[in-house]
């Protein structure tokens, strides 16, 4: 359809016109248009994105998608349900196919109503009687009293919600075989009543009978045809009678037929999809119809994302010689625990909290850390070195907010939550409740935390904690608590973890350096380093017992 989809600049501000307005426009606009057929949400989506401007919403069409007859076996509520889904998805007007509508002036005063709050553009009725049939089967089929019909037009003008909203009535007079003569009187009449176009049909196989029609009713209200029977007419026939609107009624559900016929032969005659793929949409182009992309921008707006931004580093080169056997082909990172390896458990922690980009520092056994999307760097040295040398490794990446993990960790998720919360720009988490970690393994190696204050009865989230010194061997007394071995940066912490590297290397004692070094060094310089306490609800796997625990955290 040509339409003008802003108002005149001299209105005052544009505004996009309203469906039913941009029916209108096209209706009685001297330019010839187009409404494509659809029957069902997808097909309308198509008809729009081929760059149609209007849909037609053909009742042959959408009974035969139901799978019934185009005799109104589909009740008006089953279509109306068809045609909401088809406006949600599409931004052009619908002309409806309401058939006679669905009853007398009663009931078309329901539909029109309903058709208006659903943002439908207009309704098509035919002259004919309840229940109808289509008006390709069959020979003279009855006709409406057309007093009985002027009426039903005018109770749906009466009804419209909408100002613009179309009401076009169909002659069916040359279909019936009554001549032209009573096809001029009925359109005048329906003219009168209040109708805003008229739809002249025919069954011919050429267009003569409906040229003829234009000729004597000299355009007295936009006329709307569908050529179906007579397909073969050049379109430029139709712009010389000045008509307003051609309707190519039915293709999309004939040519969805057709390719869904072909494609089942083959797929059931061969078996196989071989040679399918390729002639068919891909699943992609579903989705796009399907609007996916808006779903996932959506998401990000919606739904709590608090690492949507931030990246991961997973440290996880060590074997875990502790482990024995179970680490003899394998790093630590990939022991399962109930089905499934640590770190792909860890991954899917950090992505649950929208963490998409996450790399994996490996060393022992790298070949055999293999977790979908997470990337690998590689510390080839991991034998002779410490976790700073590891997190150097992966120092590039080290930009922006940014997570720092060990491999060997599971923890809840809410843990994580509300470290990527919290706002300072270095922050470790550390477990209040450390001394209820020491077990039965005496040789097991604690990052302990001196922090500037105890975690106490009165302590509350919300509370500034500092670390004051992090190692393995700190006075008993004066512990806090125990690194979990979580660090979250922020961009302006990554940097200045990234300098302390560099000053760590250029020291030469960047091979050596654990994390714990890597603190201290960060809070001797005068940074900052905030402790987020949690009790409990996290554990690391360094033995067997350490495995049990963690299939029992599970
Ligand atoms: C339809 O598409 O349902 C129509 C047009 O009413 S026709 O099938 O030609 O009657
Ligand atoms: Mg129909």
């Amino acid at each position: 359809m040509t339409v003008a989809f802003k108002t005149p600049a001299a209105a005052g501000p544009s505004r996009p016109l309203s469906k039913p307005a941009q029916l209108k426009a096209a209706l009685v606009s001297p330019e010839l248009s187009f409404l494509m057929e659809a029957h069902n949400g997808l097909s309308a989506r198509i008809v729009e994105e081929a760059g149609f401007k209007g849909i037609w919403a053909s009742g042959l069409s959408m009974s035969a998608a139901l799978g019934v007859r185009d005799n109104n076996e589909a009740s008006w509520t089953q279509v109306l349900e068809t045609l909401e889904f088809m406006s949600d998805a599409t931004s052009i007007p619908i002309l409806v196919d309401g058939d006679t509508g669905y009853g007398n002036f009663n009931n078309m005063r329901r539909l029109v109503k309903k058709l208006c709050q659903r943002s439908i553009a207009g309704v098509c009725i035919e002259d004919k009687l309840f229940p109808k049939t289509n008006s390709f089967i069959g020979d003279g089929q009855p006709l409406a009293d057309i007093d009985e019909f002027c009426g039903k037009i005018k109770a749906g003008k009466d009804s419209q919600l909408d100002p613009d909203f179309c009401v076009v009535a169909r002659v069916e007079a040359l279909i019936s075989g009554w001549g032209l003569d009573e096809a001029l009187r009925r359109a005048e009449a329906y003219h009168r009543a209040g109708a805003d176009a008229i739809l002249i049909h025919s069954k011919k196989s050429s267009a003569d009978e409906i040229l003829a029609f234009c000729k004597e009713w000299d355009n007295r209200a936009p006329v709307v045809i569908v050529p179906t029977m007579y397909y073969a007419t050049p379109t430029d026939r139709y712009r010389q009678h000045k008509i307003s609107c051609v309707i190519w009624a039915n293709h999309n559900l004939r040519a969805a037929i057709s390719a869904m016929r072909d494609v089942s032969r083959k797929i059931a005659t061969g078996e196989t999809l071989v040679g399918i793929e390729g002639t068919i949409a891909s699943v992609k182009d579903v989705f796009e119809l399907q609007g996916n992309s808006e779903l996932v921008e959506a998401e990000r707006r919606y739904l709590p994302q608090p690492g949507v931004d931030t990246q991961a580093i997973v440290l996880a080169a060590s074997r875990g010689a502790a482990l024995g056997n179970l680490t003899a082909d394998r790093p630590k990172c990939m022991i399962d625990v109930r089905g499934q390896p640590l770190l792909r458990r860890l991954a899917t922690t950090l992505k649950d909290s929208g963490i998409r980009k996450i790399t994996a520092v490996v060393g022992y056994a790298k070949d055999a850390v293999d977790v979908a999307s997470v990337e690998k760097v590689a510390n080839d040295a991991y034998a002779f070195t410490g976790e700073c040398a590891s997190l150097a490794a992966a120092e590039s990446r080290l930009e922006g907010p940014c997570l720092v993990t060990y491999g060997d960790i599971l923890f809840r998720r809410y843990i994580l939550d509300r470290l990527l919360e919290n706002e300072g720009d270095i922050v470790v988490v550390a477990d209040a409740l450390w001394r209820d970690r020491r077990g039965n393994n005496p040789d097991e190696v604690h990052d302990h935390l001196i922090c500037s204050r105890h975690f106490s009865p009165g302590y509350l989230d919300e509370d500034t904690v500092d670390l004051v010194k992090a190692g393995p061997d700190l006075p008993e007394r004066e512990v806090s608590g125990e690194w979990v071995g979580l660090m979250k940066l922020s961009a302006t912490g990554s940097e200045l973890v990234r300098a302390e590297i560099a000053k760590l290397r250029a020291e030469g004692l960047l091979d050596r350096a654990n994390m714990p070094d890597l603190l201290n060094r960060l809070v001797e310089a005068g940074h900052r380093v905030r402790v987020q306490y949690i009790t409990g609800h996290w554990l690391d796997v360094d033995d067997s017992f350490d495995l049990a625990k963690a299939r029992n955290f599970l």
